[in-house]
């Protein structure tokens, strides 16, 4: 067995497990967290937890995040509960360590948690069918719904002004002056990209700030791979990746998940004539999120629905490009330029949308 395995099963160990942990996995895509799958042998059967070694370089204070999502998760099981649904598979459960608190911080200063592993369900990285991204976008809306009535003031903001498109422009604005890497003279014209859009940074800001459309408790990072689609009924059963649910619009969920989701390609596709958005996807994940969100949304929220997904997108394509010029030290990246080439898809993303704006504004209006 590998030396990071060891490590890994020792850590495992930690936490209050059905069995003995035989194996640890990397598993999935994430761009933030380290993520394990843990399977136990007990004498009946084999059992899997997810094993997540929390990145504290970007979630400063894990107790809080953990705090967070321990709450939302039993307010949560206890909602399906009420409507009759199953909070065995609809919600994540969190694992406690074996002292009795929520993570574990290891030796040298890594903070760890344990979910249990959500079987017989898949997390999608590109749409494989329209259908699965509809369920999405009800299950998303759905979730979105579940927590109307959540004590937002309760919530821990783990990373502040997360979605704040303004202070997301003023930080890119200084990576960009100080070049750590000297980058930035070879990819002027992604800059100028963003520096052509500054006045749409303000737009959403400014009317959450007036008040004219509402802050919810929201999900903030909803692309498809961060839920979990049932393999035999295909529908989206259980939301994961909470560590960003705090007080939010949800043009932020509804505009990550277009940014993702209706991509025609890959988030970090190197050809970039795969780009575009889809409007067939883009019309059935509004019809979705707006049926899953049950009559919640305002008619305002739903008229900036293409805002939203612009917005998230131009958000994305600038957090890419910022992260490249300071040395890639915020998503994990798997080749040189990695960064980069996410950055590219977003603008050709964000500049589809701009060419389609009209129609997709009509799309949206159909729903009011
Ligand atoms: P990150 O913040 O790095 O994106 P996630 O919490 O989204 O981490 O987890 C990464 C991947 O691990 C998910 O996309 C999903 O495939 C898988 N995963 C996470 N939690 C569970 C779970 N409870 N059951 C099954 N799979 C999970
Ligand atoms: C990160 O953790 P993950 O991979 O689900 C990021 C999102 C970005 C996304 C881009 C906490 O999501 O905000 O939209 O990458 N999460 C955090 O793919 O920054
Ligand atoms: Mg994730």
């Amino acid at each position: 067995m590998a030396r990071e395995e060891r490590e890994v099963l020792q850590i495992a160990e930690q936490f209050e497990m059905e069995g003995v942990a035989k194996g640890a996995a990397p598993h999935g895509n994430g761009h933030i967290n380290d993520t394990y799958l843990i399977t136990c042998e007990t004498d009946a059967e084999s059992k899997k937890y997810i094993l997540q070694r929390v990145n504290h370089e970007i979630f400063k204070k894990p107790w809080e995040l953990m705090e967070n999502v321990v709450k939302v998760t039993e307010f949560l099981q206890n909602k399906i509960k009420e409507n009759g649904g199953d909070p065995e598979r609809e919600t994540l459960h969190v694992v406690p360590a074996k002292d009795g608190t929520f993570y574990y911080k290891a030796e040298g200063g890594s903070y760890w948690r344990m979910y249990r592993f959500i079987d017989g369900a898949t997390s999608y990285d590109v749409v494989k069918e329209p259908k699965d991204f509809y369920e999405s976008a009800l299950a998303f809306g759905h979730f979105q719904k579940l927590l109307a009535d959540y004590p937002a003031k309760e919530l821990f903001e783990t990373i502040p002004n997360f979605h704040n498109t303004v202070d997301r422009l003023a930080n890119f604005k200084k990576a960009l002056e100080e070049d750590a890497m000297h980058r930035a003279a070879e990819v002027q014209e992604e800059i100028q990209f963003v520096l052509d859009r500054e006045k749409d940074c303000h737009i959403l800001c400014d009317m959450l700030s007036a008040g004219e459309i509402p802050l919810r408790v929201t999900h903030n990072d909803t692309k498809l791979n961060n839920i979990m689609i049932d393999n035999e009924t295909r529908k989206g059963i259980c939301i994961i990746d909470l560590d960003t649910v705090m007080p939010g619009s949800a043009l932020y969920d509804y505009g990550d998940s277009i940014r993702f989701g209706a991509n025609t390609g890959e988030e970090d596709e190197k050809d970039l004539s795969k780009i575009s958005c889809d409007l067939e996807l883009f019309d059935l994940y509004t019809k979705g999120y707006i049926e899953g969100c049950e009559g919640s949304l305002t008619p305002l929220e739903i008229r900036m629905m293409p805002m939203g997904a612009k917005l998230m997108t131009l958000e994305c394509g600038m957090r890419f490009l910022a992260d490249y010029l300071e040395g890639d030290h915020y998503f994990k990246i798997h080749r040189p330029e990695h960064n980069l080439d996410r950055a590219r898809t977003q603008f050709c993303m964000v500049k589809d949308m701009e060419d389609k704006w009209e129609k997709m504004q009509k799309i949206v209006e159909k729903y009011l």
